[in-house]
């Protein structure tokens, strides 16, 4: 397969006006008509018309209504090639053959228990007709759907329902129209047994939505939280930036086969079941908050994506970051330490694709501009943006000229975050001056060397911050000398507490005058620039960050600071087969913010969490999953030793017996109650056990029963054997509470846990078709570095063994799970051989997917 790169970018040769589908679904095919307008780009032009297509089997093609002899056209595998088109705009008719019931892969048109479904993002059209298969072709569909009555009842596609009637022989049809113009990947159709839950939203300028989520009827009474999520995400989009939904239909569905979270669809979003069913007995908190998020994510794309949309995929992040920064930012939900979390989350998975911009670093980029221009100067950008670009594909440069233009600011090489790879590592040492009243910061950044970009330049970092005095309070800061000048950093002739630089030098310094004391300084407050951190702060000025930063992000971060230190010293100790002994200050550090009721619950719960073990894997030369395992699984219990009675407390003081609710203070309290109780658990004594059991046997909801599970299954024994039992026999008939059943022992660091997860495999339960099913069960084991890593080999020879069988079945998620082994070179030189040796032997299978392939072949690059 050939690779693409940024710089091939071209314009299309040719343009499509309208898109006229028809289909007609059947069991064993489905007939597909396809009716283009098309007009060159250059009057008068008639090279080759080049169409994408993909397991399709072409019947008829017409030009202007006429037949298009063979010699006219080239089909192969993966195009189809009108050879001399007319010159001028003309039109184009393809009738194709598709086989959705077949199609496991899941994108293009397929079968989900039973209803048809539609997955195009990035290149799924293709798989439904011969297109030009690129998102900076966009047009207005319409799409005639024709069906079973009985078996589809309900006909939906993107835009306004036109029309629709009975047909003979039972059947009958749809037409929908969607006024919009928009790329094919938006392009989405679903027919099925289906209900919905209906409501409506009044939009700020009065008009009537109807809102609409669909599912299969049982289910339909979990929905409530959808709903709730989809009409705050669609007020907050009005608040925030005066966006309004543009149609008067807005429908969800949700689909148990989806190899992504949620799609956004014009109109007609399909969802992973996951992300729409909740109800307090089978959903956690976690997942509550995360449908909460993604319904929004999806409706927030309508702007950021649908009406604005990418020229190409090498833009992804213009609209993956932007709206994920917008779901962050969004909502009764939002949290400083949150978008954090979700950049080590989005690890496991980015892994190689370093050409694929990840969209996590997209929002921190975008996070960016908002710190450096304000909410208000923000929002100008954004309007900017969206007069400039509304019904345009566009690029990351269009964004970043409407953010500069709106606001009148040099932004230097603010553009370099595009570009350059890697992490840049900002170096700070700071300097008090008692006489002159003066406080210095140098700064000075490195970007590593990756792949291909040896050499690199320096980046435009803005840095906010603020500094501490020896009671924990913000300094006023007044000015700050740099580049030869005196700068007042005051607002109104007042002096402010927190203020914004901007570091774009490889060296410079910033230095602070009237700084009355010798300050602690909080720097990058709320996690201003996506970097990585080394500041010559001492651990007392950590654990003093910790008890008074004003900045909640950086008080968390300075306990995670002093917690990765501590870690890491200790697994250089346990390397040398040296004694472990935890620092007392670090106990005492988590005690004091546990027992303080004055701060936020979810905060404490956090603060408490010790960083995970890949992201300490992360910082060593050589990552030591055995070292790091026995170091966190040491502190973790020394700590609940330590603080038995405080924890005890805990989970006393945040029971309640009150009916499930979903807002912070309730979430909040819960969190903190099962953290308390997991610190018990690893106790592993009988007083931590009984109460765990008595947690799992009283539980009302499905985030404490779950928590308490976790807990008890910590633990191998008879009581991790009932209690696993138990779960599974109360919660057989909910696919998606039995999905956590599965992740729960895949991710088990319990010795040999392998043997378990492959006997799971053939639980009756388990399909290796369903994404979800197998990014619980597989994807939940490859992110376990205990088993997964284990030193014979048998974790990567379990993957490797799965991602062959898989990639047959589903290449996207085939090529999910394989991106666990790209960081091999991470490891030891046994493991790394045994890793390189599942990527040779994945490589070398046949019949393997370009997906697979392409993460495959450029780990071992
Ligand atoms: N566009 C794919 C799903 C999402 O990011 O919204
Ligand atoms: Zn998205």
């Amino acid at each position: 397969p050939k690779e693409i790169f940024l710089k091939d970018y071209k314009l299309p040769d040719y343009y499509f006006e309208t898109v006229d589908l028809s289909f007609a679904l059947g069991e064993e095919k489905t007939l597909v008509n396809s009716k283009i307008t098309v007009s060159p780009r250059v009057e008068g032009s008639s090279s080759p018309l080049v169409l994408d297509g993909h397991d399709l089997k072409l019947l008829s093609i017409k030009i202007n209504g006429n037949g298009l002899k063979d010699a006219h056209y080239q089909v192969d595998s993966r195009h189809l090639t009108i050879l001399s088109p007319p010159s001028g705009a003309f039109t184009l008719e393809i009738l194709t053959e598709i086989y959705p019931h077949k199609n496991t892969s899941l994108e293009g048109l397929y079968k989900s228990t039973g209803n048809f479904c539609t997955q195009c993002e990035a290149e799924g059209f293709r798989n439904i007709t011969f297109f030009q298969d690129r998102p900076d072709i966009m047009a207005k569909y319409t799409c005639r759907i024709e069906a079973d009555k009985l078996l589809y009842p309900v006909l939906l596609s993107n835009g306004n329902l036109l029309e629709q009637g009975e047909l003979e022989g039972g059947k009958h049809f749809a037409l929908w129209e969607d006024p919009f113009k928009k790329p094919c990947y938006l392009f989405a159709l679903v027919a099925g047994q289906l209900e919905s839950r209906d409501d409506t939203f009044v939009t700020r300028s009065g008009r009537n939505v109807q809102l609409r989520i669909w599912t299969p009827a049982e289910d339909l009474s979990k929905t409530a939280h959808a709903m709730y999520s989809l009409k705050a995400a669609m007020k907050w989009d009005e608040d925030v930036f005066g966006l309004e939904y543009d149609l008067d239909l807005f429908n969800i569905v949700a689909v148990p086969d989806f190899n992504m979270g949620a799609m956004e669809n014009k109109s007609l979003n399909i969802f992973n079941s996951k992300l729409v069913l909740a109800s307090p007995e089978t959903a956690s908190d976690a997942d509550y908050d995360a449908i909460l998020g993604v319904i929004g994510h999806e409706y927030f794309h309508n702007w950021t994506g649908n009406r604005v949309t990418c020229r190409d995929w090498f833009q992804l992040s213009l609209k993956e970051g932007l709206t994920v920064f917008r779901d962050q930012d969004a909502g009764p939900m939002a949290h400083p330490v949150r978008p954090h979390s979700y950049i080590k989350m989005d690890n496991f998975y980015t892994g190689v694709r370093e050409g694929l911009f990840s969209s996590f670093l997209g929002a921190e980029v975008v996070r960016m501009y908002k710190t450096l221009l304000g909410s208000e100067g923000f929002r100008k950008g954004m309007d900017l943006y969206f007069k400039r670009h509304d019904g345009q594909a566009v690029t990351c440069e269009d964004f970043f000229a409407a953010m500069r233009d709106a606001n009148g600011v040099d932004f230097a090489n603010f553009l370099l975050w595009y570009s350059q790879a890697g992490t840049p590592i900002v170096k700070v040492a700071s300097s008090y001056n008692a006489e002159a009243k003066t406080f210095s910061l140098k700064f000075s950044q490195e970007v590593p060397p990756t792949p291909g970009q040896p050499i690199k330049e320096p980046m435009f970092i803005p840095v906010a911050l603020g500094m501490l005095n020896s009671s924990g309070k913000d300094l006023p800061l007044t000015s700050v000398f740099h580049d030869g000048m005196l700068q007042s950093i005051a607002s109104n002739g007042e002096p402010v507490y927190s203020t914004v630089l901007r570091v774009t030098k490889k060296e410079e310094e910033f230095i602070f005058s009237d700084i009355t004391e010798k300050p602690v300084p909080s720097l990058f407050r709320g996690y201003s620039a996506p970097i990585r951190l080394e500041a010559d702060l001492s651990d007392d000025d950590l654990f003093f960050l910790l008890a008074h930063d004003s900045d909640e992000f950086n008080r968390w971060e300075a306990g995670q600071l002093l917690a990765r230190n501590l870690m890491l010293t200790l697994v250089a100790d346990f390397q040398q087969n040296k004694p472990l002994v935890l620092n007392p200050k670090f106990v005492q550090g988590l005690k004091s913010i546990l027992i303080d009721s004055s701060l936020d619950k979810e905060f404490i719960a956090k603060a408490i969490t010790l960083p995970g073990e890949g992201e300490i894997m992360d910082m060593m030369k050589v990552a030591d999953p055995d070292a790091v395992h026995a170091v966190r699984s040491f502190i973790r219990k020394q700590l609940a030793s330590e603080l038995r009675a405080e924890l005890l407390n805990t989970v006393k003081n945040n029971r309640s017996s009150e009916a499930y609710e979903f807002n912070h203070p309730n979430m909040a309290r819960r969190a903190l109650k099962n953290i308390a109780l997991a610190y018990l658990a690893s106790l592993q004594d009988e007083e931590s056990a009984t109460l765990a059991l008595n947690e799992y046997k009283s539980a009302t909801n499905m985030t404490d029963q779950f928590a308490a599970l976790a807990a008890i299954a910590q633990n191998p024994g008879k009581t991790r054997e009932e209690v696993l039992a138990d779960f599974y026999n109360k919660w057989q008939d909910n696919f998606l509470v039995v999905n956590k059943w599965f992740a729960l022992q895949a991710r088990a660091d319990i010795p040999g846990n392998v043997e378990n997860v492959r006997n799971l495999l053939n639980h009756p339960a388990f399909d290796l078709r369903n994404p979800n099913k197998v990014y619980a069960l597989i994807g939940g084991f490859a992110g376990s570095p205990v088993n997964f890593h284990a030193k014979d080999g048998s974790g990567y020879k379990f993957l490797g063994e799965i991602v062959v069988q898989l990639d047959k079945i589903n290449p996207q998620v085939a090529s999910r799970m394989v991106s666990a082994f790209s960081r091999w070179r991470r490891y030891d030189e046994t493991r790394q051989s045994l890793a390189k040796a599942q990527l040779e032997m994945i490589v070398s299978a046949n019949g393997l997917s370009e997906n697979v392939f392409e993460i495959a072949s450029k780990s071992l690059a």
